[in-house]
């Protein structure tokens, strides 16, 4: 039997940034072994509707048991999984084909929403409890990157194969990307890369979500 796979994606650079630390981050985790699993890393395009193909495409070769996206979220302090895509498309800057759709479904047809079936809360404590500054986050926005985690849960939901689950992580700018915005917050590789190997850990470990608020007034 060949070992499991667990696929984790980064997204090219957006933006006008000269890096995206989501590829940074998951390419240092290509090849790691963690358990009887290896993780496999793949980047995706920053583009709406092509980042969903690269998705399937990456998902047909690999036949994953766990997908974990992750895509940059700057001006976020913390790293932040996602509970919740939406299946809404609704740019409020250009993709990197120059798209943006405006109020179009992700999946025309599709449900509304879906929910990660990553264990969220888990991932929340094990970040912490790491030192890592981390919190659930209800939203994922409507740009490429809500769009990508929508388009990994419809698929799942579908086509399988049942079982395998999936969701997003989004993460903090880099140091050397917020020195340019002088304000925002950062967070350096070594420790997003910690946090993301968490963050594959506890997902293969934990099936059962913890009942933890991770909720948010506003
Ligand atoms: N972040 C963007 C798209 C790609 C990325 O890394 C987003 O949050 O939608």
């Amino acid at each position: 039997m060949t070992s499991p796979r667990v696929l984790l994606t980064g997204f090219e650079p957006f933006g006008g940034e000269a890096i995206n630390p989501s590829w940074e981050a998951v390419r240092a985790l290509d090849g790691w072994r963690v358990g009887d699993a290896t993780v496999h890393a793949r980047r995706i395009a920053c583009v709406f509707g092509q980042a969903l193909r690269e998705l399937d495409a990456a998902i047909d070769e690999l036949q994953p048991t766990l997908v974990i996206a992750v895509g940059q979220a700057g001006g976020r302090a913390e790293v932040t999984p996602e509970r919740v895509a939406i299946n809404i498309d609704d740019g409020r800057i250009c993709d990197n084909a120059g798209g943006q759709p405006i109020d179009e479904p992700v999946v025309a047809g599709a449900p509304a929403a879906y929910f990660s079936t990553l264990p969220i809360k888990a991932i929340v404590r094990d970040l912490r409890a790491a030192g890592v500054p981390a919190s659930v986050s209800n939203s994922a926005g409507t740009f490429v990157c809500n769009h990508l985690f929508f388009g990994l849960m419809h698929r799942l939901a579908m086509r399988g194969p049942a079982g395998v689950r999936g969701g997003f992580v989004h993460i903090p700018f880099l140091p050397e990307q917020a020195a340019r915005w002088p304000g925002q917050p950062s967070m350096g590789l070594a420790a997003v890369v910690d946090a993301l190997r968490v963050a594959v850990g506890t997902s293969l470990a934990v099936h059962q979500d913890l009942r933890e608020t991770g909720g948010a007034l506003h």
